[in-house]
């Protein structure tokens, strides 16, 4: 009797150890992910035409490099630093806002400088040309619509373009800091192009005056990469 008593506490304490392990092993991945602090890819004042070169060092080294260095800070010490980015947007809801907000303000910006060059402007080519033909009829009228999601956001955030679990492209804004990756987000989607509309983007030569600065992201749209990533999430 006594054996077996020993033999099933015995066995509790190998299935109770056992079993937590096994699951943690599966739910992340072997090693914490490194994210990089990316360095501007031009000059702070590469695009002065549309962003003087004062709010572009204000917008990357101390707002961009605060949610970067926040970012790190709310996931220190936890299982999130074993995923990646992609990994925690697509299950947003169960991390804390300070994760949602942090993580969104990094990977928004390192996507929104990639979003502008000083060789930019001009019109979209090639299948992405094609694709916003068809899902708006012209370029004209997607400039349109896309202005719209980005006037009409109210308070701080942020308009897109996006392509859609079916391959089609759609504009939505997203508020603070959420982007279209994230599960919370009404409309779910893999972004091609982002536009910052926080104050903190556009005040210091635009003022009030938002819709100018919009219009004026046009002479600086980095379509070229736009193009790539529309290929990349149509694979
Ligand atoms: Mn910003």
């Amino acid at each position: 009797m006594k054996s077996l008593q020993i033999t099933l506490i015995a066995l509790l304490i190998v299935t109770g150890t056992h079993l937590p392990a096994q699951e943690m092993k599966q739910k992340v991945q072997e090693e914490k992910v490194n994210h990089s602090f990316a360095p501007l890819p031009y000059a702070y004042d590469a695009l002065e035409k549309s962003i003087d070169k004062e709010t572009m060092e204000i917008h990357y080294d101390r707002h961009h490099r605060t949610y970067y260095n926040n970012f790190l800070k709310s996931i220190e010490g936890t299982e999130m630093e074993y995923l990646t980015l992609n990994q925690l947007f697509s299950e947003m809801s169960k991390f804390p806002v300070a994760v949602r907000n942090n993580a969104g303000g990094y990977f928004n910006h390192t996507f929104f400088w990639n979003s502008l060059s000083p060789a930019g402007g001009g019109i979209p080519t090639g299948k992405l040309a094609e694709a916003i033909n068809a899902s708006f009829g012209s370029f004209d009228e997607f400039k349109k619509q896309f202005e719209k999601a980005a006037t009409t956001r109210f308070g701080s955030g942020w308009a897109w373009l996006s392509v859609d679990n079916t391959g089609k492209l759609f504009i939505s804004s997203t508020p603070n800091q959420d982007n279209p990756l994230m599960d919370i987000t009404e409309q779910r989607g893999v972004p091609v192009l982002a536009l910052d509309v926080w104050e903190h983007a556009y005040y210091l030569r635009y003022q009030n005056k938002r819709a100018a600065y919009i219009t004026s992201f046009w002479e600086i749209a980095n379509w070229a990469e736009a193009g790539t990533r529309f290929e990349n999430a149509s694979k």
